[in-house]
């Protein structure tokens, strides 16, 4: 089955106020999307609620973040039972400012993913070599070992819920943009490892987008490589343009 073009907005912590969240909102509520792509808005947790209520319904929202436990004393923290809860049908995990920010490893990463999986949720996950990694010659080995966390606490079956973002974390937010090239050798081997390490059936079903500083002018080229299949976008998906990038395979 082919694999349908998907793509996120992640809004981080943006926008500033309510008054820029509801304009957003109305921006995409009245855009011409292209119906065959598969579009998810993540805004911060505050906004989840208002932002899935106010939003047209062919636009799913994705929490940005979960934490592994149902309920408890884990202060600043929400749960995968909460967002399921919520109606809120995705959750991002593993993103590169939660993995060196706030210093998630892959395992926790992993142990996040399975308690997603288990409430219902579908998971965004991110994955990505540094700069000094991918010169190091070693961005396959790096997307490898932070998939394998996740590989060994899934079962086949689950990664029909997940949905993996290649993010370089050179071009986050940088305004450098992987070449072509760049991007379709490491989703290349993205999933050839998927295919070693889980099968080729899950090779071949599962999405493998990018994310890192996709705006409307890239985005077209990065659309046609055989091995990328949607966006994670940051900065432009706070703007006009991120509706040209949904649009991108139109
Ligand atoms: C990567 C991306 C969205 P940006 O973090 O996940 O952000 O498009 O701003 O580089």
């Amino acid at each position: 089955m082919a694999r349908q073009f998907f793509v996120g907005g992640n809004f981080k912590m943006n926008p500033a106020s309510r008054k820029d969240k509801v304009a957003l909102v109305k921006l995409l509520n009245e855009a011409e999307l292209d119906p065959a792509t598969e579009v998810v808005v993540s805004p911060p947790a505050l906004y989840l609620i208002p932002v899935k209520e106010s939003i047209r319904k062919d636009i799913k929202v994705a929490a940005q973040n979960c934490y592994f436990k149902d309920s408890g004393a884990f202060t600043g923290e929400i749960s995968p039972a909460q967002l399921v809860d919520s109606e809120i049908p995705y959750v991002i995990l593993g993103h590169s400012e939660r993995r060196t920010i706030f210093h998630e490893s892959s395992e926790i990463v992993a142990q996040k993913t399975r308690a997603a999986l288990d409430k219902g949720l579908n998971i965004i996950l991110c994955i990505g070599e540094t700069l000094k990694e991918r010169e190091a010659g070693e961005t396959a080995k790096v997307c490898e070992e932070q998939l394998k966390a996740v590989v060994d606490v899934l079962k086949e079956n689950d990664w029909s819920k997940i949905v993996i973002a290649y993010e370089p974390v050179w071009a986050i937010g940088t305004g450098k943009v992987a070449t072509p090239q760049q991007a379709q050798e490491a989703h290349k081997d993205i999933r050839s490892y998927l295919s070693t390490a889980v099968s080729f059936a899950v090779a071949g079903s599962t999405r493998i987008i990018y994310g890192g500083s996709v705006n409307a002018a890239n985005c077209r080229e990065l659309s046609t490589l055989p091995d990328v299949d949607g966006f994670l976008v940051g900065g432009a998906s706070l703007k006009p343009e991120f509706v040209q990038i949904v649009n991108s395979k139109k």
